[in-house]
């Protein structure tokens, strides 16, 4: 794990004020959006929370610190990287292939696929394998509105998903080794159907009110809030829907330190280092950040717990 400060940077001395008003507009959005959704929420009609249950009113991390301390290796292996060598990536046109175990398959567009979605804004934690997390105010849809769309089969058990692979665009994809494990183009990821259909799994499209950066991946990238961030796979081009579980790329490349469920837990440790606790990034002082206490399934437990009942979670990491 490489810590880069960013102190070159022009945004370096953002005022303080500017981060505290964005919050504050955050969470007032977020308060407005959870009345016009408490309606359709089973959770709210369970009674078990008021308005914004899906988001968090933590302090947010700096929309600096979102759009320039990236894990994104087709760009670059360094954090601030991506920025730099995604700067002059235009994600549209684009398209994303849906195939497979499906009764509506085909090559849509991304117009095509908006209009299949609700819009909203939700503020959710990000936990990487790596031990670092930010807050980070998304907009997207949940995945399970495109999912009723292209109207899987009943042999569909599992999503496969990928991203571009343009060497010319994507100038780290010309690297074959990564350190000393060896990873393959194109970056795939994967979720049973239930954890895709989950209303917490979103595809996003912006974040911080603005169109997603392709450092962040555009055009549309996946969020599963409570996984390991290498779970939530950017500028996805291809969904495919399988009997089988899907071997994600990071599983394939180091397989006893990654797998298929990567779900946040504290009392599994990565091989090579702790996950009891994270960093959590505000601003751009990256080692002046406090540590805190990691969450099991990354705080979002009382949403997603069931999904794993009976399962080992040391087993299924
Ligand atoms: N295609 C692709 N998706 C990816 C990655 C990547 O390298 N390639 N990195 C993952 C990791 S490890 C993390 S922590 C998050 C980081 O997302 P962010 O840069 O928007 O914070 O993206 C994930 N999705
Ligand atoms: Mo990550």
């Amino acid at each position: 794990m490489i810590i880069k400060n960013s102190r070159t940077t022009p945004d370096y001395n953002r005022p303080e004020h500017e981060v505290i008003d964005e919050s504050t507009y955050w969470n007032r959005r977020q308060f407005i959006g959870g009345l016009t959704v408490a309606a359709a929420s089973p959770y709210i009609a369970a009674g078990k929370t008021a308005s914004g249950h899906y988001s968090t009113d933590e302090k947010l991390t700096s929309e600096y610190t979102v759009t320039h301390y990236n894990n994104f290796y087709e760009f670059s292996l360094s954090k601030d990287g991506p920025a730099k060598l995604a700067k002059d990536f235009q994600p549209l046109p684009w398209h994303v292939t849906i195939e497979g175990e499906v009764e509506k398959p085909g090559r849509y567009s991304f117009e095509d696929i908006l209009k299949w979605a609700t819009l909203e804004e939700r503020i959710y934690r990000l936990r990487c394998v790596e031990a670092w997390s930010m807050v980070v105010p998304w907009k997207g849809f949940e995945l399970n509105q495109l999912i009723k769309q292209v109207k899987p089969t009943s042999k569909a058990k599992y999503i496969e998903f990928e991203t571009l692979y343009d060497p010319e665009r994507m100038p780290g994809q010309k690297r074959g080794a990564l350190g000393f494990f060896s990873l393959s183009w194109p970056y795939k990821e994967g979720l049973r159907m239930d954890e895709a259909m989950h209303p917490l799994t979103l595809l996003t499209t912006g974040v911080f009110g603005k169109t997603l950066p392709a450092q962040n991946g555009a055009p549309l990238r996946l969020i599963i809030p409570w996984k390991y961030g290498f779970k939530s796979i950017k500028s996805i081009v291809k969904i495919r829907f399988v009997e089988k579980q899907p071997l994600n790329t990071w599983q394939q490349s180091a397989p006893s330190e990654y797998g298929f469920y990567a779900n946040v837990n504290p009392e599994v440790d990565h091989p090579r280092w702790s996950q009891a606790t994270e960093r959590r990034l505000i601003d751009e002082s990256l080692f002046g950040t406090k540590r805190i206490d990691t969450e099991l399934f990354n705080g979002y437990g009382k949403h997603v717990a069931h999904l794993y009942k009976g399962m080992n979670l040391r087993k299924n990491f």
